[in-house]
């Protein structure tokens, strides 16, 4: 199994990124926030409280993102090659958790891939795809910083949790979409397990 976690701040590209990886890798998108917006278009009481969060660019509690990804992860377990994780975790404590919860599955983060972007640059970017995509969180420009501020508060550590496992690597998140798209291929090749499709691969890492 080839898990990776896409990491960086709202508007970093992990969104964007991620439909490219996905075709590549033929990996499985488990996006939270993708989850969490499909919980308020169905209406469900999850929903309702998710979105009050949501619109003020605050995070949602962390049982109810994690109860979402062990449930999409039993559901994707019999046929997904690998799961790409897009905004998730958001703390260290769901990190934690989708560490024990992998291990259920026998398997594990291979890697997670940071795209660092500057503040100005996520305000423009959310603004811009605000105006098409009626996510009252990209509309506002304080909400937008409060999200920011939330991410360097209580977001950013986690990178260090996978850096203390030698997992942790950043690029640029500025530039153009395949640019930054080829960079993430290329640290993820590095760190793609050996397959059955690939016999001497699989046989080197037998014998290592
Ligand atoms: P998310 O849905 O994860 O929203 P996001 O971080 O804003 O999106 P993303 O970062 O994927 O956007 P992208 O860069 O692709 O979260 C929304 C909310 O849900 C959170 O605030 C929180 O309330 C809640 N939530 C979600 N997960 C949670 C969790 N685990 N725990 C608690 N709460 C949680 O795209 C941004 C724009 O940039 C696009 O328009 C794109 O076209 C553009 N763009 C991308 N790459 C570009 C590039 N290289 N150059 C120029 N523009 C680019």
């Amino acid at each position: 199994m080839l898990n990776i976690v896409l990491f960086g701040p709202p508007g970093a590209g992990k969104g964007t990124q991620s439909q490219k990886l996905i075709a590549q890798y033929n990996l499985v998108h488990l996006s939270t926030g993708d989850l969490l917006r499909a919980q308020i278009a169905q209406g469900t009481e999850l929903g309702l409280t998710a979105k009050k969060l949501m619109d003020e660019g605050l995070l949602v509690p962390d049982e109810v993102v994690i109860g979402m990804i062990d449930n999409a992860l039993q559901a994707n377990k019999e046929t997904a090659g690998g799961f790409i994780f897009d905004g998730f975790p958001r703390t260290v404590p769901q990190a934690e958790r989708l560490d024990q919860l992998l291990a259920q599955h026998d398997s594990g983060i291979n890697c997670m891939i940071a795209l660092e972007v500057g503040e100005e640059e996520l305000v423009t970017r959310l603004l811009e795809r605000g105006k098409t995509s009626g996510r009252p969180d990209d509309q506002d420009v304080s909400k937008i910083r409060r999200r920011v501020t939330v991410y360097n508060t209580e977001t950013a550590q986690v990178a260090g949790y996978y850096a203390a496992q030698n997992k942790f690597h950043a690029l640029n998140g500025i530039g153009p979409i395949d640019t930054i798209f080829g960079q993430i291929c290329a640290l993820i090749d590095q760190h793609k397990p050996a397959t059955t499709d690939n016999p001497a691969e699989a046989t080197r890492e037998v014998k290592a």
